[in-house]
């Protein structure tokens, strides 16, 4: 029962946000070096951004920053002047930059065709959208709990729209688990070697390389970084 409603209100969240990030627009450059974003799942700015990221197909290096986090909150603030999200850092642009429609509007100038679609631009539509989302989430991907650090980055292959890979996102966020975000909406050139690496065209994916693990199932994906990463009474 617990997971078909946590199913239903991850849909919900997707159709309000009318699909955005189910599938690729207009390609521009590729980024040379990773792009780098400093989020929390919850964050409705930070939804936007990830959005754009997903109708881009580019790839990011999350690092979560949940409310209460201390794993990657303090080199925002360290690097921005500020504990605010999202914050983009954009290595082949040389720029860092806080204000998601700053960060939309350089995503879409430089991987783009320069034209932000309607339901990403600034104005009373995102903004309700966007909230109402989150609304349908509460509480997911908003707090950090006690975790213990990974080694190094997970993988998922993911797009944002996808109510089963939100799921897993709010995990990873939860957990402050940084992680290469291969973002695979439809329409993406990415999906055949995804299906070439993983054996079929289903999302989320998750890999860790720490352990040596490769979990579809959203659920499952969740079970195992609770036993792997979380660390209850810490
Ligand atoms: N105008 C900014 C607003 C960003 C914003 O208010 N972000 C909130 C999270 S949704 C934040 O950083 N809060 C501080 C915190 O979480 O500590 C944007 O569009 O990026």
């Amino acid at each position: 029962m617990q997971r078909t409603v946590d199913v239903a209100t991850s849909f919900a969240a997707t159709l309000t946000r009318v699909g955005s990030g189910i599938s690729i627009g207009a390609l521009g450059a590729r980024p040379e070096q990773p792009l780098e974003l400093y989020e929390f799942e919850a964050c409705p700015f930070c939804r936007k951004v990830r959005e754009a990221l997903s109708t881009l197909d580019l790839e990011a290096r999350i690092f979560p920053c949940p409310k209460g986090g201390g794993r990657y909150r303090p080199e925002v603030r360290r690097r921005g002047g500020k504990e605010q999200f999202p914050f983009l850092v954009d290595p082949n642009a040389g720029r860092e930059m806080y204000e998601s429609d700053d960060i939309v509007r350089h995503l879409f100038d430089r991987y783009g065709d320069g034209k932000v679609p309607a339901w990403l631009a600034p104005g009373a539509f995102s903004r309700v959208t966007l909230t109402l989302a989150s609304g349908f989430r509460p509480g997911r991907g908003l707090r950090a709990r006690p975790s213990v650090a990974p080694e190094g980055p997970l993988e998922l292959w993911s797009f944002e729209s996808s109510p089963f890979c939100r799921i897993a996102r709010e995990a990873l966020c939860e957990l402050e688990i940084p992680y290469a975000l291969h973002n695979v909406a439809k329409g993406s050139p990415g999906r055949e070697s995804f299906v070439a690496r993983s054996g079929r065209m289903m999302v989320p994916f998750l890999v860790d390389p720490n352990t040596g693990t490769e979990l579809f199932e959203s659920a499952d994906i969740v079970r195992y970084l609770e036993e792997t990463y979380g660390a209850p009474g810490r």
